[in-house]
């Protein structure tokens, strides 16, 4: 486990020699003690990545030269895969084969973009039909500049994948900031990009609070882009001070998503579904499950189903075999989804299983799968995210009723819909006002894909070639081919 911070290609002792514990939550021990960088840290981060962008010539390297290192750092990232996938279940709580698959995500995004800077070699330049002859004109795209990226807890390396290897692969620089409470693996990128030779500058990690590192990156005048993934309220002040410095900024924020299951659907898979939806990463998912409507046919049986599949979760420190929920990421995350459920009880909602930490458990932040009925449609419990595994459950009964209430949301992140009649599936589908749809699934995620929300879930789409375009501006280049010089506008009085 990593002291010191990676700023310009080295390790480094933060300026004030500050540090902060990191706790397992499974066991609630301090394991470690990581490196608290300050606003000094932060410029010393921001200025090496200002020297690579401006003066080292990591934006003029070709797509295809930056895609070596890039594919060096996923190989870097599989070669220590499980060890990593070890540190984010002791850092994070989750359970160690869903570590496993981020960590493998993690470098598959990585090999994914480097083979878009490739692409970008291969498409230099678009050439722009102009109506006036005279003029040829094209677009280029180019590098932003420097990144500063401030990511979440829930997903620690695979978050900084999603802004290190598309920001890496357009030519950008990058300072990363990840969250105090999960922040070793973030670390190791930082040696597997040192032994991939990355040059130094390019990427530039700063462990610490994000009411001081964070702020510091996103006061930062060298700074040209933010990309945070994070909550609304966060998110909201990144957007003023870009809004502020006329920065770019990208956000990826919460969600409340909504699941729609109509009465011909697979009870069996749909409940499958809702399980992965909400269970998995303990519900700190961006994009969860978080509110279920069920046509009324199948409404019972559907929910006793999930009752008792939730009721056969094993829960447990990530480490151990076969566990499928581990705890939540801290005791602060703990008491808040607790107070939420508490709160959803207090306004009328029903608790139909969980809602209270499992029998014989006396250290960890472990709460039971929760599933909530009765939620009032006015309540914080069906409107605000709760991040946490804890899902609302309604019945409904016509199409129309159902795309009301799942768009009667400030957020727009996801929604998914399973009926088996496909007409109507991409007609709701349709319907949603959301910037992720799934049909007669929940939450698989693709690389190549579009993600981001819609209202308040964020600005801007990550993954895919949406990804890319985060960090590449757009550039016209037009030019004057007339034999005539003064044809254009009227002729110069003085010269005529
Ligand atoms: P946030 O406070 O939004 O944390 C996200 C990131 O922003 C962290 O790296 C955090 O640093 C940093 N940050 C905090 N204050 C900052 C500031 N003033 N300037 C710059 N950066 C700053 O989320 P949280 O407190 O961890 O979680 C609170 C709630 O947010 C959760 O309960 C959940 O509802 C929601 N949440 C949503 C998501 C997604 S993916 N939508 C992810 C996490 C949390 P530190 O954590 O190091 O202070």
């Amino acid at each position: 486990m990593r002291t010191e911070l990676y700023i310009d290609g080295r390790w480094v002792k933060p300026a004030q020699g500050r540090t902060f514990a990191v706790i397992n939550p499974a066991t609630e021990e301090v394991i470690h003690h990581a490196p608290a960088a300050t606003a000094e840290d932060v410029d010393a981060a921001v200025k090496a990545a200002r020297r690579a962008f401006d003066k080292d010539g990591w934006p003029k390297l070709s797509g295809s030269q930056r895609a070596v290192y890039l594919r060096a750092i996923a190989n870097g990232i599989r070669a220590r895969q499980a060890e990593i996938a070890r540190l984010e279940v002791i850092d994070n709580g989750k359970p160690f084969p869903e570590a496993d698959w981020d960590i493998a995500d993690a470098a598959g995004c990585f090999d994914f973009y480097a083979d878009l800077a490739v692409q970008l070699d291969n498409n230099p330049e678009e050439p722009i039909a102009l109506a006036d002859g005279r003029f040829t004109s094209k677009a280029v795209k180019e590098p932003l500049g420097v990144a500063g990226a401030i990511i979440p807890w829930n997903y620690p390396l695979l978050m900084a994948a999603w802004k290190v290897a598309p920001a890496l692969a357009a030519g950008c620089t990058i300072v990363l900031k990840p969250a105090e409470l999960t922040s070793l693996t973030a670390l190791e990128l930082g040696a597997i990009a040192e032994e991939a030779k990355l040059p130094p500058g390019v990427l530039n990690i700063v462990t610490g609070a994000g009411s001081v590192a964070g702020q510091a990156i996103i006061d930062h005048p060298g700074i040209d882009k933010l990309a945070f993934t994070g909550s609304g309220p966060v998110g909201s002040k990144i957007m003023a001070a870009a809004a502020r410095d006329i920065k770019r900024v990208s956000l990826e924020l919460g969600g409340k998503s909504p699941f729609v299951v109509f009465d011909d659907a697979d009870i069996g898979e749909a409940v499958e579904w809702i399980m992965f939806g909400i269970f998995w990463n303990q519900g700190q998912v961006c994009s969860a499950t978080s509110r279920v409507l069920v046509q009324e046919g199948i409404y019972d049986r559907l929910l006793a189903r999930l009752v008792e599949e939730a009721g056969k979760i094993k829960i447990g420190n990530g480490l151990d075999e076969g566990v499928l929920l581990g705890p939540l990421v801290s005791k602060r995350q703990y008491e808040q989804v607790v107070a939420a459920i508490e709160a959803g009880r207090s306004a009328g909602a029903t608790v139909a299983c969980g809602g209270k930490p499992p029998e014989g458990v006396d250290k960890g932040y472990y709460l039971e799968p929760t599933i909530l009925t009765d939620v009032p449609l006015d309540s914080d419990a069906w409107r605000e995210e709760i991040f946490g595994p804890v899902v609302c459950v309604r019945p409904f009964s016509t199409e129309e009723e159902a795309i009301a209430l799942a768009n009667d949301s400030r957020f727009g992140l996801a929604a998914a819909v399973m009926s088996k009649d496909d007409v109507r599936a991409e007609r709701v589908a349709a319907a949603f006002r959301a910037g992720i749809v799934w049909i007669n699934c929940s939450q698989p995620t693709f690389t190549e894909a579009p993600w981001g929300g819609y209202k308040e879930s964020g600005i801007g789409r990550e993954l895919g070639r949406w990804g890319l375009e985060n960090y590449l501006e757009t550039k016209q280049i037009t030019k004057y081919v007339s034999e005539d010089p003064w044809g254009w506008y009227v002729k110069p009085v003085v010269r005529a």
